[in-house]
């Protein structure tokens, strides 16, 4: 018999099924035996009663996360075991034939339990199977689609940049080194050079995949493997068509939210944002004042916000805004990237931005500079050797259009999106300076 999927035998009532799935939990109960039978749709109670007595036999065997492919009767539940609001919460399986396609070993606590961090990090190929999990990566894997969907529809092509790199865009002291055939060569740190270039070819342009950052530090934000989203357009006026561009995208990812991971959210008790018509968007100095003014703190000779500068912007943005999200322009261009346009109308501040969310940076992003000597001459007022980057600056050689983008981090906006406190629980496969996959002390 074709398989039915779980979350479609309520159309079966009165009829044979066969369902494949896990074993989710067993329980005896006299001479019957109810099985919790879960597959990628959902979960269903079945029960093996006495008269089926082969059934019966497997069925008093089977143990968490076996695998099996049941053959059942669909029943109405009895108008008192009802559950309300829940999948499946009105049928039953009776079971009629159990076959065992899996078996599987103890499981180390029942899936779904609370456990610590590192607990459920050690053992991620079980812990993910939870529905908490499931639910955090549907959400994610659905903020990619819409990504990718918005994009496509503003005229943007897809492209994949490499991840071993000679040189790295973002430069530093944070790039993972590796030895390649007797040269040096780096793990890219960002798609930074390659989306510039690829506007020389389609203008408009996106990529999505993983990006590596050394950072020594554990912090409940940073990853050193992460998902970096990032697209490039050209013909822009200034780095507010970048800004209103991102607006549209979140308003997009939002929208596709609460079309299709409702009950995702609302299983991890999480918020929709609010992302009002008009999103906060203030200078970085404009910004310090309202921290000195609102929370009393002097900040205005940084160059940078720290964490809890952005959680207090959140909060003003919060409070007089309604927005979820605020937008910081203009940081010194002495602390951004060679590839920064300089503000011809405010002279050592960047023609790029910060967007906030819910207390941490989601997206870097602003104008590029695109005049070949322009850059050349950045280079080398941040003491970088312009010839290393003479692959990269073909594309300005050979005449490009004023451009702009941004980067924007998978897995902070997931976990912002959930109120997950660690962003690592938004990672399916976190790196950080203790462990891939496994713990690298063991
Ligand atoms: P930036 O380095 O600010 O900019 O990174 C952009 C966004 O990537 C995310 N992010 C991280 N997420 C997890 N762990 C980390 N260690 C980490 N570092 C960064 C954040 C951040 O806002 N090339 C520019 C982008 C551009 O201008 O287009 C860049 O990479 O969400």
């Amino acid at each position: 018999m074709a398989r039915t999927y779980i979350k479609d035998i309520s159309k079966s009532v009165g009829s044979e099924v066969t369902v494949k799935g896990w074993i989710d939990v067993r329980r005896d109960q006299g001479k019957m035996v109810f099985l919790d039978l879960r597959d990628v749709t959902g979960k269903v109670q079945a029960v093996v009663l006495p008269n089926h007595v082969e059934a019966l036999d497997v069925a008093q065997k089977v143990r968490p996360e076996w695998i099996v492919s049941v053959t059942a009767q669909v029943n109405k539940r009895p108008e008192r075991n009802i559950k309300e609001g829940v999948i499946n919460g009105d049928v039953e399986l009776e079971v009629l034939t159990i076959e065992v396609i899996a078996e599987a070993q103890d499981v180390p606590f029942e899936l779904g339990s609370e456990v610590n961090l590192d607990t459920h990090l050690d053992l991620l190929p079980y812990t993910l199977r939870g529905e908490k999990y499931k639910s955090i990566f549907k959400v994610q894997s659905t903020i990619l689609k819409a990504f990718r969907e918005f994009l496509i529809t503003e005229g943007f092509t897809e492209f994949q940049a490499p991840k071993l790199i000679g040189e790295d865009a973002e430069g530093g002291a944070n790039s993972f080194d590796l030895e390649y055939f007797g040269h040096t060569a780096h793990l890219a740190q960002s798609p930074q050079f390659y989306k510039q270039i690829m506007v020389g070819v389609f203008e408009r342009v996106f990529t999505t995949g993983n990006v590596y950052r050394a950072e020594k530090h554990a912090t409940s934000r940073h990853l050193n493997e992460y998902t970096s989203l990032d697209f490039e357009m050209g013909f822009i006026k200034d780095h507010t068509d970048i800004i209103e561009m991102e607006t549209s995208l979140l308003r997009y990812i939002i929208s596709a939210l609460k079309k299709e991971c409702t009950r995702e959210f609302e299983l991890l008790n999480a918020t929709f944002p609010e992302l009002p018509e008009n999103v906060p968007v203030m200078k970085l100095r404009e910004a310090q004042q309202i921290i000195k003014k609102e929370f009393g703190e002097d900040c205005s000779q940084e160059p940078d916000l720290e964490p809890q500068h952005e959680r207090w912007l959140c909060e003003y943005a919060k409070k007089n805004f309604n927005s979820d999200f605020i937008f910081i322009t203009h940081f010194p261009i002495s602390k951004r990237p060679m590839y920064t346009y300089e503000d011809e109308n405010d002279i050592g501040y960047a023609k790029g931005f910060d967007l906030l969310f819910r207390g941490v940076e989601i997206t870097t992003g602003g104008q590029r500079i695109h005049n070949y000597e322009k850059l050349v001459k950045s280079m080398e007022n941040k003491g970088l050797n312009s010839n290393q980057f003479r692959y990269y600056l073909q594309a300005f050689k050979y005449g490009m259009p004023p451009h702009g983008g941004l980067g924007l981090g998978l897995e902070r906006i997931t976990s912002k999106f959930l109120g997950l406190e660690n962003i690592k629980e938004a990672t399916m496969f976190p790196r950080d300076i203790n462990r891939i996959d496994n713990l690298l002390s063991q």
